[in-house]
């Protein structure tokens, strides 16, 4: 298969807006205590993942670390299960079972969701191995942040991806934090792309708050991978108008570095790029704009509306069996009352 047609530009902002729109619906909803567990929002860095999806085909692999929602909603999951996911429901894109950080969907090539810091970094290798393997040429999408890039990990992927010339972008969501540690303070290198070179790795930085750099660049990088497998890196400057986590209030940024983002900001950007070009008019605008907040409401209605994962799942789909309950006066120790014993539920067994 050759490269995808260049997916429409107002398309794309339309999605830009769909994710902004859904991540300001999830940090109400999770201040109206209606999501438990931790939340990271991606609003800001929408052009680095809507850049990147614009670039590649349907069939490439993607996969990312915890600030997932975004990366889910430009694969194609429904904003629908992703909010049912927030709420822990069962028609959420993990059942419900998953939560913010573990957002998972086969059907979109939408391979997690990872909540320890460059753990996913090996996966996306062992992804990439598969395919050469397979002899398809697919590519796989790794993400991770700034702070992923001094994990042993990270750089036990790196060598083995040159090393095996493996078909993977590893792009480098580089906000400048690491929940509250800068970059500066963090890494000794002053340009992460550098980080590449040491594993004889093309690297490449890119403008995150430019949704036609992220893609042009991103596709001419895939298109030579697809010809001739081997990894590439992108170092892709972005930042989040957030704090780490919903309960971050980011004290160790100033208001001045926050504006100049803001000033910047991509979707404001990518709409002043089509309105000079006279490819869209703010009427057009509003209407996509309206239309992401409806979609982004109607979620919460859905995942409200959704019912639990019935309790006896609870254990499902993980490597821990459910642990023992406390035992009952008189019941006497048996198999199914220990870690590991008794049945899997019919859904474990076929899973
Ligand atoms: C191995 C590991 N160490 C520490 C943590 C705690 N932790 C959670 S998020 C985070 C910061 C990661 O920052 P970055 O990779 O830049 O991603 P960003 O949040 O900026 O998207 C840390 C240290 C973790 N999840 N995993
Ligand atoms: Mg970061």
């Amino acid at each position: 298969m050759s490269q995808p047609e260049q997916r429409d530009e107002v398309e794309m902002l339309s999605l830009m807006l769909l994710i902004r729109r859904f991540e300001e619906r999830a940090s109400q909803q999770y201040q109206a205590q209606k999501i438990g567990g931790f939340c990271h929002l991606y609003i800001g860095q929408e052009a680095v993942v809507c850049g990147t999806v614009a670039a590649v085909r349907p069939d490439d692999y993607l996969i990312t670390a915890y600030r997932d929602h975004a990366h889910a909603l430009a694969r194609g999951t429904s904003a629908n299960a992703c909010m049912a996911e927030l709420f822990g429901k069962a028609t959420g894109c993990s059942r419900g079972l998953g939560g913010s950080m573990h957002y998972f969907d086969r059907e979109h090539h939408m391979y997690g969701g990872h909540a320890i810091v460059a753990a996913h970094v090996p996966l996306a290798v062992g992804m990439a191995f598969a395919s050469k393997y397979r002899a398809e040429d697919r590519v796989t999408l790794c993400f991770f942040g700034d702070g992923a890039i001094n994990q042993g990990s990270f750089h036990e992927a790196l060598n083995l991806a040159a090393l095996y010339k493996l078909p993977v972008v590893f792009i480098c969501e580089n906000n400048l934090f690491a929940m509250g540690t800068s970059v500066e303070r963090s890494t000794s290198l002053k340009e992460i792309v550098d980080r590449a070179e040491g594993y004889d790795i093309p690297g490449t930085v890119i403008d995150g708050m430019n949704f036609r750099e992220v893609r042009d660049k991103l596709s001419g990088i895939v298109g030579s991978i697809r010809g001739d497998p081997h990894p590439a890196f992108a170092e892709i400057r972005t930042y989040r108008y957030r704090g780490h986590s919903m309960s971050d209030p980011a004290s160790y940024r100033t208001k001045e570095q926050l504006e100049k983002y803001r000033l910047d900001d991509p979707i404001t950007r990518l709409r002043a790029q089509l309105a000079r070009e006279e490819k869209l008019t703010n009427e057009q605008f509003d209407r996509l704009d309206k239309e992401a907040k409806e979609i982004a409401l109607a979620s919460v209605k859905f995942a409200e509306e959704s019912p639990e994962p019935p309790l006896e799942k609870l254990y499902d789909y993980t490597y821990a069996m459910e642990p023992a309950r406390p035992r009952a006066q008189g019941e006497n120790s048996g198999e199914a009352n220990r870690p590991g014993g008794g049945p899997p539920s019919k859904e474990k067994a076929s899973a």
